[in-house]
């Protein structure tokens, strides 16, 4: 299996509660994940529209900008082997209410409020990984870090 840097957040409704926030990041250590680089930021209107251009025209794409906006959040960039799949399935289910009946033990089944205030994102492919760290950390790269970083996660 193969080290992967992955781009996480805890959504504005989970760092609304220091609590939560707490737990996510402690859970996130308990999965192996070593944390590369964190930061809290707030969005604006435009950089969440940006973010989620591919949605754009969904039934709830509005609600998910303004939602995505609404507060800061906290956005990682992990590194695990096969990380990606990892943090997708620690997170569940996109929907907050299959992920209580399917996988009552990942992130958004417990934490989750509604299907858009799902309490975390993950990327979803190398591709998107690379994307999306390079969209919330510009100055980050990605292939200087494997090149630099990664020998050091070998035994
Ligand atoms: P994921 O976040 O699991 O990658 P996605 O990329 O399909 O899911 O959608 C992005 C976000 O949009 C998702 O985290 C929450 C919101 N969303 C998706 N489908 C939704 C729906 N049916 N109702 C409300 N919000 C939704
Ligand atoms: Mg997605």
């Amino acid at each position: 299996k193969v080290l992967q840097l992955t781009l996480a957040v805890i959504k504005p409704d989970a760092v609304a509660h220091p609590l939560v926030l707490e737990a996510l990041h402690q859970r996130i250590l308990d999965n192996n994940f070593v944390i590369v680089r964190h930061k809290d930021l707030v969005w604006r209107t435009q950089d969440s529209e940006r973010f989620y251009a591919e949605h754009s025209g969904r039934f709830f794409y509005q609600r998910l900008v303004e939602f995505m906006a609404s507060g800061p959040m906290r956005a990682y960039i992990l590194a695990r082997e096969d990380g990606i799949r990892h943090w997708r399935e620690l997170m569940g289910p996109t929907k907050v209410f299959r992920a209580r009946y399917t996988s009552p033990a990942t992130i958004r089944a417990q934490f989750g409020l509604t299907d858009t205030r799902n309490t975390a994102h993950g990327s979803d492919s190398v591709e998107s990984a690379r994307r999306e760290i390079s969209f919330f950390f510009p100055d980050f790269c990605v292939d200087e870090w494997m090149e630099r970083e990664e020998p050091s996660f070998r035994s």
